[in-house]
Protein backbone atom coordinates (compact mmCIF):
# COMPACT_ATOMS: atom_id res chain seq x y z
CA UNK A 1 0.00 0.00 0.00
CA UNK A 2 1.40 3.29 -0.91
CA UNK A 3 0.44 5.62 1.87
CA UNK A 4 -0.27 9.44 0.50
CA UNK A 5 1.33 12.73 2.54
CA UNK A 6 -1.06 13.29 4.78
CA UNK A 7 -2.18 17.02 4.80
CA UNK A 8 -1.17 18.83 7.16
CA UNK A 9 -4.32 19.82 9.65
CA UNK A 10 -4.37 23.41 10.20
CA UNK A 11 -3.78 22.88 13.52
CA UNK A 12 -0.67 21.39 12.51
CA UNK A 13 0.46 23.98 10.61
CA UNK A 14 -0.13 26.64 13.12
CA UNK A 15 2.01 24.54 15.57
CA UNK A 16 4.69 24.12 12.07
CA UNK A 17 4.75 28.03 12.05
CA UNK A 18 4.77 28.68 16.26
CA UNK A 19 8.44 29.13 15.59
CA UNK A 20 8.65 33.14 14.90
CA UNK A 21 4.47 33.57 14.50
CA UNK A 22 3.89 32.69 17.88
CA UNK A 23 6.35 34.14 20.27
CA UNK A 24 5.43 36.95 22.86
CA UNK A 25 6.12 40.12 21.24
CA UNK A 26 8.13 42.45 24.16
CA UNK A 27 9.60 45.75 24.19
CA UNK A 28 12.22 46.44 26.56
CA UNK A 29 12.21 49.26 28.60
CA UNK A 30 15.71 50.97 30.60
CA UNK A 31 16.49 54.18 32.34
CA UNK A 32 19.53 56.13 32.53
CA UNK A 33 19.92 58.69 35.14
CA UNK A 34 22.54 61.03 35.51
CA UNK A 35 24.89 59.21 37.48
CA UNK A 36 24.78 56.34 35.18
CA UNK A 37 26.49 56.03 31.84
CA UNK A 38 24.52 55.24 29.18
CA UNK A 39 27.04 52.56 27.77
CA UNK A 40 26.80 50.33 30.77
CA UNK A 41 22.93 50.89 30.78
CA UNK A 42 22.97 49.36 27.04
CA UNK A 43 25.19 46.47 27.86
CA UNK A 44 22.62 46.06 30.43
CA UNK A 45 19.55 46.18 28.32
CA UNK A 46 21.55 44.25 25.29
CA UNK A 47 21.41 41.66 27.96
CA UNK A 48 18.38 41.63 28.93
CA UNK A 49 17.29 41.28 25.30
CA UNK A 50 19.12 37.99 25.88
CA UNK A 51 17.25 36.99 28.47
CA UNK A 52 14.13 37.96 26.70
CA UNK A 53 14.61 35.44 23.83
CA UNK A 54 15.91 32.73 25.94
CA UNK A 55 12.73 33.14 27.95
CA UNK A 56 10.87 32.76 24.23
CA UNK A 57 9.91 36.56 23.51
CA UNK A 58 10.74 38.60 20.27
CA UNK A 59 11.91 41.99 21.38
CA UNK A 60 10.52 44.51 18.51
CA UNK A 61 11.76 47.92 20.25
CA UNK A 62 14.28 49.57 23.16
CA UNK A 63 13.12 52.11 25.46
CA UNK A 64 15.74 53.65 26.95
CA UNK A 65 15.27 57.31 28.23
CA UNK A 66 17.42 59.70 30.07
CA UNK A 67 15.24 61.17 33.35
CA UNK A 68 16.45 62.96 35.99
CA UNK A 69 15.32 60.72 38.50
CA UNK A 70 13.56 57.60 38.82
CA UNK A 71 9.62 58.14 39.45
CA UNK A 72 8.42 56.59 42.56
CA UNK A 73 4.83 55.89 40.86
CA UNK A 74 5.24 55.15 37.30
CA UNK A 75 9.49 54.21 37.36
CA UNK A 76 10.14 56.43 33.68
CA UNK A 77 7.28 59.39 34.58
CA UNK A 78 3.75 59.55 32.80
CA UNK A 79 4.61 60.84 30.24
CA UNK A 80 7.22 57.98 28.71
CA UNK A 81 4.14 55.76 29.98
CA UNK A 82 1.59 57.37 27.90
CA UNK A 83 4.65 56.81 24.72
CA UNK A 84 4.84 53.04 25.76
CA UNK A 85 1.24 52.60 25.38
CA UNK A 86 1.10 54.21 22.08
CA UNK A 87 3.95 51.98 21.16
CA UNK A 88 2.79 48.68 22.45
CA UNK A 89 -0.57 48.87 21.04
CA UNK A 90 0.86 49.75 17.43
CA UNK A 91 3.30 46.80 17.97
CA UNK A 92 0.82 44.38 19.53
CA UNK A 93 3.19 43.89 21.98
CA UNK A 94 2.32 40.99 24.48
CA UNK A 95 5.17 41.58 27.08
CA UNK A 96 7.12 44.87 28.34
CA UNK A 97 10.10 44.11 30.38
CA UNK A 98 11.45 46.55 32.76
CA UNK A 99 15.03 46.49 33.27
CA UNK A 100 15.00 46.94 36.63
CA UNK A 101 13.00 45.49 39.45
CA UNK A 102 9.52 47.42 39.73
CA UNK A 103 7.70 48.11 43.27
CA UNK A 104 4.58 46.59 43.86
CA UNK A 105 2.96 51.08 43.07
CA UNK A 106 4.87 51.22 39.76
CA UNK A 107 4.00 47.63 38.90
CA UNK A 108 0.15 48.42 39.24
CA UNK A 109 0.46 52.00 38.14
CA UNK A 110 2.08 50.75 34.55
CA UNK A 111 -0.45 48.00 34.63
CA UNK A 112 -3.27 50.42 34.66
CA UNK A 113 -1.99 52.26 31.49
CA UNK A 114 -0.95 49.75 29.18
CA UNK A 115 -3.06 46.48 28.15
CA UNK A 116 -0.02 43.89 27.99
CA UNK A 117 1.64 41.78 30.87
CA UNK A 118 4.58 43.53 32.51
CA UNK A 119 7.70 41.57 33.61
CA UNK A 120 10.71 43.28 35.46
CA UNK A 121 14.05 41.75 35.34
CA UNK A 122 13.73 39.64 38.12
CA UNK A 123 10.69 38.32 36.91
CA UNK A 124 12.44 37.26 34.29
CA UNK A 125 14.87 35.28 35.04
CA UNK A 126 12.70 33.54 37.35
CA UNK A 127 10.61 32.48 34.50
CA UNK A 128 13.83 31.00 32.95
CA UNK A 129 14.84 29.13 35.86
CA UNK A 130 11.40 27.67 35.91
CA UNK A 131 11.88 26.74 32.16
CA UNK A 132 15.36 25.28 32.46
CA UNK A 133 14.41 23.01 35.98
CA UNK A 134 14.55 19.55 35.22
CA UNK A 135 15.54 17.84 38.64
CA UNK A 136 13.67 17.89 41.76
CA UNK A 137 15.77 19.78 43.21
CA UNK A 138 15.63 22.46 40.72
CA UNK A 139 12.13 22.40 40.69
CA UNK A 140 11.86 22.69 44.29
CA UNK A 141 13.97 25.78 44.78
CA UNK A 142 12.70 27.74 41.89
CA UNK A 143 9.56 27.06 43.23
CA UNK A 144 10.38 28.67 46.52
CA UNK A 145 12.28 32.15 44.60
CA UNK A 146 9.09 32.65 42.54
CA UNK A 147 7.01 31.81 45.75
CA UNK A 148 9.05 34.41 47.78
CA UNK A 149 8.81 37.22 45.00
CA UNK A 150 5.19 36.68 45.02
CA UNK A 151 5.01 37.12 48.53
CA UNK A 152 6.46 39.97 49.19
CA UNK A 153 5.02 41.40 46.29
CA UNK A 154 1.10 40.42 47.97
CA UNK A 155 2.08 41.84 51.23
CA UNK A 156 3.49 45.16 50.14
CA UNK A 157 0.42 45.77 47.96
CA UNK A 158 -1.69 44.73 50.47
CA UNK A 159 -0.24 47.50 52.92
CA UNK A 160 -0.26 49.79 50.19
CA UNK A 161 -3.65 49.23 49.24
CA UNK A 162 -5.00 49.72 53.42
CA UNK A 163 -2.17 53.13 54.06
CA UNK A 164 -4.11 54.64 50.55
CA UNK A 165 -7.47 54.22 51.00
CA UNK A 166 -7.73 53.60 54.83
CA UNK A 167 -9.46 51.09 56.77
CA UNK A 168 -12.95 51.50 55.74
CA UNK A 169 -14.09 49.30 52.36
CA UNK A 170 -10.45 47.74 52.33
CA UNK A 171 -11.80 45.52 54.75
CA UNK A 172 -13.47 42.49 53.77
CA UNK A 173 -13.36 40.33 50.67
CA UNK A 174 -10.12 42.03 49.41
CA UNK A 175 -8.05 42.04 52.38
CA UNK A 176 -9.47 38.42 53.07
CA UNK A 177 -8.09 37.56 49.80
CA UNK A 178 -4.75 38.82 49.95
CA UNK A 179 -4.22 37.39 53.32
CA UNK A 180 -5.34 34.00 52.79
CA UNK A 181 -3.16 33.63 49.63
CA UNK A 182 -0.68 34.96 51.91
CA UNK A 183 -1.07 32.49 54.37
CA UNK A 184 -1.47 29.55 51.80
CA UNK A 185 1.89 30.68 50.08
CA UNK A 186 3.10 30.83 53.54
CA UNK A 187 2.29 27.06 54.38
CA UNK A 188 3.88 26.16 50.59
CA UNK A 189 6.82 27.87 51.75
CA UNK A 190 7.51 25.77 54.61
CA UNK A 191 6.76 22.90 52.91
CA UNK A 192 9.41 23.78 50.24
CA UNK A 193 12.21 24.66 52.80
CA UNK A 194 11.46 21.27 54.72
CA UNK A 195 12.14 19.33 51.33
CA UNK A 196 15.39 21.92 50.60
CA UNK A 197 16.63 20.13 54.36
CA UNK A 198 15.94 16.76 53.21
CA UNK A 199 17.80 17.37 50.04
CA UNK A 200 20.73 19.34 52.23
CA UNK A 201 21.38 16.56 54.54
CA UNK A 202 21.08 14.39 51.93
CA UNK A 203 23.50 16.03 49.84
CA UNK A 204 26.16 16.82 53.01
CA UNK A 205 26.01 12.31 53.76
CA UNK A 206 27.31 12.30 50.20
CA UNK A 207 29.39 14.66 50.38
CA UNK A 208 31.16 13.01 53.79
CA UNK A 209 31.33 9.62 51.66
CA UNK A 210 33.66 11.88 49.27
CA UNK A 211 35.28 13.73 51.40
CA UNK A 212 39.09 12.35 50.79
CA UNK A 213 39.04 14.07 47.49
CA UNK A 214 39.71 17.71 46.84
CA UNK A 215 36.87 19.18 45.95
CA UNK A 216 37.06 21.61 42.61
CA UNK A 217 33.78 23.60 41.68
CA UNK A 218 33.13 25.81 38.49
CA UNK A 219 32.30 29.36 39.19
CA UNK A 220 31.37 31.98 35.96
CA UNK A 221 28.88 33.98 33.88
CA UNK A 222 26.49 32.39 32.75
CA UNK A 223 26.63 30.82 29.00
CA UNK A 224 31.11 31.44 29.47
CA UNK A 225 31.30 27.53 28.96
CA UNK A 226 31.40 26.13 32.14
CA UNK A 227 29.27 22.80 31.10
CA UNK A 228 31.56 22.13 27.54
CA UNK A 229 34.71 22.66 29.65
CA UNK A 230 32.98 19.68 32.20
CA UNK A 231 32.30 17.78 29.11
CA UNK A 232 35.86 17.94 27.79
CA UNK A 233 37.22 17.01 31.38
CA UNK A 234 35.17 14.63 32.72
CA UNK A 235 33.80 13.05 30.00
CA UNK A 236 29.91 14.14 30.94
CA UNK A 237 27.40 14.95 27.80
CA UNK A 238 25.77 17.77 29.97
CA UNK A 239 23.48 20.27 27.91
CA UNK A 240 25.38 23.00 26.62
CA UNK A 241 24.22 25.90 24.93
CA UNK A 242 23.97 29.36 23.76
CA UNK A 243 21.36 30.32 25.65
CA UNK A 244 21.20 31.77 29.41
CA UNK A 245 21.18 29.62 32.44
CA UNK A 246 20.89 26.28 30.26
CA UNK A 247 22.34 24.60 33.48
CA UNK A 248 20.23 24.87 36.79
CA UNK A 249 22.05 21.57 38.85
CA UNK A 250 24.91 20.43 39.90
CA UNK A 251 27.26 17.83 38.57
CA UNK A 252 29.67 16.28 40.06
CA UNK A 253 32.15 13.60 38.53
CA UNK A 254 35.48 12.69 39.72
CA UNK A 255 38.10 13.50 36.86
CA UNK A 256 42.26 12.80 37.24
CA UNK A 257 44.04 15.50 36.43
CA UNK A 258 47.40 13.83 36.79
CA UNK A 259 48.41 10.20 37.23
CA UNK A 260 46.86 8.78 40.81
CA UNK A 261 45.44 12.39 41.38
CA UNK A 262 41.73 12.59 41.70
CA UNK A 263 39.76 15.75 42.16
CA UNK A 264 35.61 15.96 42.36
CA UNK A 265 34.56 18.49 39.88
CA UNK A 266 31.36 20.18 39.61
CA UNK A 267 29.55 22.16 37.49
CA UNK A 268 26.77 24.78 38.60
CA UNK A 269 24.35 27.53 38.02
CA UNK A 270 25.98 30.67 36.51
CA UNK A 271 25.80 33.81 37.60
CA UNK A 272 24.39 36.94 35.99
CA UNK A 273 23.86 41.04 37.04
CA UNK A 274 21.24 41.91 39.27
CA UNK A 275 20.58 37.71 39.73
CA UNK A 276 17.66 37.97 42.08
CA UNK A 277 18.66 37.85 45.65
CA UNK A 278 16.07 35.75 46.50
CA UNK A 279 17.20 33.10 43.96
CA UNK A 280 20.35 33.07 45.13
CA UNK A 281 19.07 32.32 48.97
CA UNK A 282 17.04 29.37 47.51
CA UNK A 283 19.64 27.45 45.65
CA UNK A 284 21.56 26.92 48.58
CA UNK A 285 21.48 23.44 47.93
CA UNK A 286 23.29 23.49 44.94
CA UNK A 287 25.57 26.83 45.64
CA UNK A 288 26.79 24.67 48.27
CA UNK A 289 29.02 23.32 46.40
CA UNK A 290 30.49 26.56 45.01
CA UNK A 291 30.79 27.31 48.59
CA UNK A 292 32.45 24.37 50.35
CA UNK A 293 34.75 23.76 47.26
CA UNK A 294 38.62 23.39 47.88
CA UNK A 295 39.52 24.86 44.82
CA UNK A 296 37.47 27.27 42.27
CA UNK A 297 37.72 27.51 38.83
CA UNK A 298 36.41 31.31 37.22
CA UNK A 299 35.59 30.33 33.77
CA UNK A 300 35.44 33.46 31.82
CA UNK A 301 34.23 33.81 28.40
CA UNK A 302 37.49 35.62 26.56
CA UNK A 303 35.49 36.79 23.44
CA UNK A 304 33.12 38.70 25.50
CA UNK A 305 33.28 42.37 25.10
CA UNK A 306 32.22 42.45 28.71
CA UNK A 307 34.09 39.80 30.44
CA UNK A 308 35.61 42.41 32.81
CA UNK A 309 32.26 43.29 33.96
CA UNK A 310 30.99 39.79 33.90
CA UNK A 311 34.40 38.81 36.17
CA UNK A 312 33.18 41.61 38.59
CA UNK A 313 29.91 40.45 39.04
CA UNK A 314 31.12 36.96 39.21
CA UNK A 315 32.96 37.94 42.41
CA UNK A 316 30.85 40.06 43.66
CA UNK A 317 28.52 36.93 43.60
CA UNK A 318 31.14 34.99 45.12
CA UNK A 319 31.16 37.56 48.48
CA UNK A 320 26.92 37.57 48.85
CA UNK A 321 27.53 33.45 49.07
CA UNK A 322 30.57 33.91 51.29
CA UNK A 323 32.89 31.73 48.81
CA UNK A 324 35.21 35.02 48.14
CA UNK A 325 37.84 33.61 49.36
CA UNK A 326 38.34 30.52 48.10
CA UNK A 327 41.13 30.02 46.18
CA UNK A 328 40.13 30.53 42.43
CA UNK A 329 42.05 30.18 39.68
CA UNK A 330 40.74 31.58 36.19
CA UNK A 331 39.99 30.02 32.98
CA UNK A 332 40.21 32.03 30.00
CA UNK A 333 37.63 30.26 28.01
CA UNK A 334 36.68 30.65 24.24
CA UNK A 335 40.21 31.91 22.79
CA UNK A 336 39.22 30.32 19.83
CA UNK A 337 37.01 32.82 19.52
CA UNK A 338 39.62 35.50 19.70
CA UNK A 339 40.78 36.45 16.41
CA UNK A 340 43.27 39.13 17.22
CA UNK A 341 46.20 37.32 18.46
CA UNK A 342 47.95 40.16 20.39
CA UNK A 343 44.60 40.85 22.09
CA UNK A 344 44.90 36.98 23.64
CA UNK A 345 48.96 37.53 24.10
CA UNK A 346 48.23 40.97 26.31
CA UNK A 347 45.88 38.90 28.09
CA UNK A 348 48.19 36.13 28.84
CA UNK A 349 50.55 39.30 30.31
CA UNK A 350 47.95 40.42 32.11
CA UNK A 351 46.96 37.01 34.16
CA UNK A 352 50.29 35.31 33.70
CA UNK A 353 48.56 32.49 36.41
CA UNK A 354 44.99 31.94 34.67
CA UNK A 355 44.63 29.45 31.98
CA UNK A 356 43.60 29.84 28.21
CA UNK A 357 41.59 27.49 26.95
CA UNK A 358 38.95 26.34 24.30
CA UNK A 359 36.49 23.90 26.13
CA UNK A 360 34.72 23.44 22.33
CA UNK A 361 37.92 22.48 20.35
CA UNK A 362 39.52 20.92 23.46
CA UNK A 363 42.38 23.53 23.57
CA UNK A 364 44.89 24.14 26.48
CA UNK A 365 43.17 21.36 28.45
CA UNK A 366 46.31 19.77 29.56
CA UNK A 367 47.91 22.84 30.60
CA UNK A 368 44.99 23.52 32.80
CA UNK A 369 45.04 20.21 34.44
CA UNK A 370 48.98 20.86 35.16
CA UNK A 371 47.97 24.28 36.84
CA UNK A 372 45.33 23.08 38.63
CA UNK A 373 47.53 20.59 40.14
CA UNK A 374 50.25 23.23 41.07
CA UNK A 375 47.68 25.14 42.40
CA UNK A 376 45.87 23.13 44.74
CA UNK A 377 48.98 21.62 46.17
CA UNK A 378 50.74 25.39 46.59
CA UNK A 379 47.75 25.97 49.04
CA UNK A 380 47.30 22.87 50.33
CA UNK A 381 49.33 21.85 54.12
CA UNK A 382 51.58 19.49 54.36
CA UNK A 383 53.24 18.20 57.82
CA UNK A 384 54.35 15.25 59.83
CA UNK A 385 52.55 13.74 62.70
CA UNK A 386 53.88 10.56 65.04
CA UNK A 387 50.40 8.30 65.61
CA UNK A 388 50.11 5.44 68.08
CA UNK A 389 49.77 2.19 65.68
CA UNK A 390 46.88 1.63 68.76
CA UNK A 391 44.84 4.85 67.50
CA UNK A 392 43.37 3.30 64.65
CA UNK A 393 40.84 5.98 64.17
CA UNK A 394 43.01 8.89 64.37
CA UNK A 395 45.32 7.00 61.57
CA UNK A 396 41.92 6.31 59.39
CA UNK A 397 40.77 9.91 59.87
CA UNK A 398 43.69 11.20 58.78
CA UNK A 399 43.69 8.70 55.44
CA UNK A 400 40.37 9.90 55.02
CA UNK A 401 40.30 13.41 54.56
CA UNK A 402 44.09 13.59 53.46
CA UNK A 403 46.53 11.77 51.15
CA UNK A 404 49.18 10.32 53.14
CA UNK A 405 53.04 11.12 51.18
CA UNK A 406 55.00 8.12 53.82
CA UNK A 407 54.60 6.37 56.54
CA UNK A 408 57.21 4.78 58.27
CA UNK A 409 56.54 2.32 61.27
CA UNK A 410 59.07 2.83 64.47
CA UNK A 411 58.69 3.02 68.41
CA UNK A 412 58.52 6.19 70.82
CA UNK A 413 57.95 7.66 73.91
CA UNK A 414 56.90 10.35 76.15
CA UNK A 415 59.56 12.46 78.33
CA UNK A 416 57.30 11.67 81.68
CA UNK A 417 56.44 7.60 80.64
CA UNK A 418 58.53 4.91 80.59
CA UNK A 419 56.57 2.85 77.91
CA UNK A 420 57.54 2.63 74.53
CA UNK A 421 55.02 2.80 71.91
CA UNK A 422 54.94 1.43 68.42
CA UNK A 423 53.84 4.64 66.73
CA UNK A 424 53.95 5.96 62.87
CA UNK A 425 55.22 8.47 61.30
CA UNK A 426 53.08 9.69 58.81
CA UNK A 427 53.79 12.75 56.27
CA UNK A 428 50.50 13.73 55.13
CA UNK A 429 48.85 16.73 52.65
CA UNK A 430 45.39 17.78 53.34
CA UNK A 431 43.04 20.64 52.10
CA UNK A 432 42.83 24.15 54.14
CA UNK A 433 40.03 23.08 54.92
CA UNK A 434 40.57 20.23 57.30
CA UNK A 435 43.64 22.34 58.86
CA UNK A 436 40.81 22.31 61.97
CA UNK A 437 41.04 18.20 61.93
CA UNK A 438 44.86 17.99 61.77
CA UNK A 439 46.01 20.15 64.41
CA UNK A 440 44.41 18.66 67.50
CA UNK A 441 45.97 15.53 66.36
CA UNK A 442 49.25 16.84 65.49
CA UNK A 443 49.42 18.41 69.39
CA UNK A 444 47.52 15.23 70.86
CA UNK A 445 50.99 13.28 70.29
CA UNK A 446 53.02 16.14 70.13
CA UNK A 447 55.41 14.73 73.05
CA UNK A 448 56.21 11.53 71.43
CA UNK A 449 60.21 11.11 71.22
CA UNK A 450 61.23 7.98 68.63
CA UNK A 451 63.54 6.31 69.83
CA UNK A 452 66.77 4.37 68.58
CA UNK A 453 66.56 1.26 67.65
CA UNK A 454 69.62 0.15 70.25
CA UNK A 455 67.57 2.22 72.99
CA UNK A 456 64.44 -0.59 72.22
CA UNK A 457 67.39 -3.39 72.24
CA UNK A 458 68.48 -2.36 76.20
CA UNK A 459 64.71 -1.82 77.50
CA UNK A 460 64.21 -5.38 76.16
CA UNK A 461 66.79 -7.27 78.09
N1 LIG B 1 33.74 29.42 20.37
C1 LIG B 1 33.62 28.78 21.53
N2 LIG B 1 32.39 28.58 22.05
C2 LIG B 1 32.31 27.92 23.22
C3 LIG B 1 33.46 27.46 23.91
N3 LIG B 1 33.06 26.87 25.06
C4 LIG B 1 31.70 26.96 25.07
N4 LIG B 1 31.24 27.58 23.97
C5 LIG B 1 29.84 27.84 23.61
O1 LIG B 1 29.28 28.74 24.54
C6 LIG B 1 27.90 28.41 24.76
C7 LIG B 1 27.63 28.24 26.24
O2 LIG B 1 28.31 27.11 26.71
P1 LIG B 1 27.88 26.37 28.05
O3 LIG B 1 28.92 25.34 28.32
O4 LIG B 1 26.47 25.96 28.01
O5 LIG B 1 28.04 27.57 29.09
P2 LIG B 1 27.74 27.57 30.66
O6 LIG B 1 28.79 28.40 31.29
O7 LIG B 1 27.61 26.16 31.14
O8 LIG B 1 26.34 28.33 30.69
P3 LIG B 1 25.11 28.22 31.73
O9 LIG B 1 24.96 26.80 32.14
O10 LIG B 1 23.98 28.69 30.91
O11 LIG B 1 25.44 29.12 32.85
C8 LIG B 1 27.62 27.16 23.93
O12 LIG B 1 27.03 27.56 22.73
C9 LIG B 1 29.00 26.58 23.71
O13 LIG B 1 29.09 25.84 22.52
C10 LIG B 1 34.74 27.68 23.32
O14 LIG B 1 35.78 27.31 23.83
N5 LIG B 1 34.75 28.35 22.14
MG1 LIG C 1 26.09 25.21 32.03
Amino acid sequence: MIRGRRPISDKEQKHHNTKKGDREKAILVGVVTPGEIRLDVDDSLQELALLAETAGAEVTDVMLPSVRKINVATYVGSGKIAELTELAADRKADLIIFDDDLSPIQLRNIEREVSCKLLDRSALILDIFVRHARSATAKTQVELAQLEYMRTRLTRQWTHLSRQKGGIGMRGPGETQIETDRRMIGARISTLKERLIKIDRQRKTQRKGRSQYTRVSFVGYTNAGKSTLMNALAQTNLVAENRLFATLDATTRVVNIAPNKEVLLSDTVGFIRKLPHRLIESFKSTLDEVREADVLLHVIDASHRNWREQKEVVIETLKELGAHENPALIIFNKIDAIADTEELLGLKDDFPDAAFVSALRGIGLTDLKHRLLRFMEADFIEGDVLLPVTDQKAVAHLRRIGEILSEDYTWARTPYEDEIHAVVRLRFRVAPRFKADVEPLVARYRDFQVVADNEINLNGE
